[in-house]
């Protein structure tokens, strides 16, 4: 029998295993938008691929939610400092949507509901690692979350995980979203501190 328990760390402060430099734990979900709440109801909601050659591919709310779907447990980091871990989400992966979309681009911008874009590499949304996500810890998606359906891209911060999600549009270069026209990082890997243009 140990006295000392391996795998306790101590008060999380920052840093640590699951928590990256410079973040804190929050404990309650905060409500992060540029604009209001679009109301995007599910009648109308449609989620829509792009490719570079203009080819689309759409899906309404019951082929959607139709789809295979995963239940993930995800950390995550936003830029403002706050972590919030062990979230659960259902989602369907970006893999699943892609399956038979044929694109040659290296980059997506995804484009919202209220306006907002936000760019990511294509390999970042790929093998396991984004999803469509419509429910959250065993609900529907609120409206201030990005209900009907958001982008879920926890390996980065949660500027890149677009709420109100209408459209994946797939580009041969690469083109600054809202935020990082703004001076955001391009690429927001929460664990690099890559926060803003420089970091
Ligand atoms: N469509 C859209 N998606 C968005 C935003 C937004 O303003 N519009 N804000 C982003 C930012 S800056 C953050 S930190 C997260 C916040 O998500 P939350 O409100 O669910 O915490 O959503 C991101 N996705
Ligand atoms: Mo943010």
């Amino acid at each position: 029998m140990s006295i000392i328990t391996p795998g306790f760390h101590g008060l999380r402060r920052g840093g640590g295993p699951q928590l990256p430099p410079g973040q804190y734990l929050a404990h309650d979900f905060p409500v992060l938008s540029a604009g209001p709440t679009p109301k995007v109801r599910t009648e109308r909601w449609e989620f829509v691929i792009t490719t570079e050659t203009g080819e689309e591919k759409s899906w309404n709310w019951a082929e959607f939610t139709a789809l295979p779907y995963e239940d993930v447990t995800v950390d995550i980091h936003c830029v403002t400092k706050w972590s919030k871990l062990g979230t659960g989400w259902r989602g369907v992966a970006v893999d699943t949507l892609l399956q038979d979309v044929e694109t040659a681009a290296d980059y997506v911008m995804a484009h919202s509901y209220d306006g907002y874009t936000t760019n990511l590499p294509l390999e970042d949304l790929v093998d396991g690692q984004a999803w469509v996500a419509y429910r959250y810890e065993g609900g529907a998606l609120t409206p201030e979350h990005g209900g009907p359906a958001r982008l879920l891209v926890p390996h980065l911060y949660l500027w890149k995980s677009a709420k109100w999600l209408h459209k994946l549009r797939m580009m041969l270069e690469d083109e600054p979203g809202f935020w990082e026209e703004a001076g955001y990082h391009n690429y927001g890997d929460p664990w690099r501190e890559q926060r803003y243009q420089g970091d």
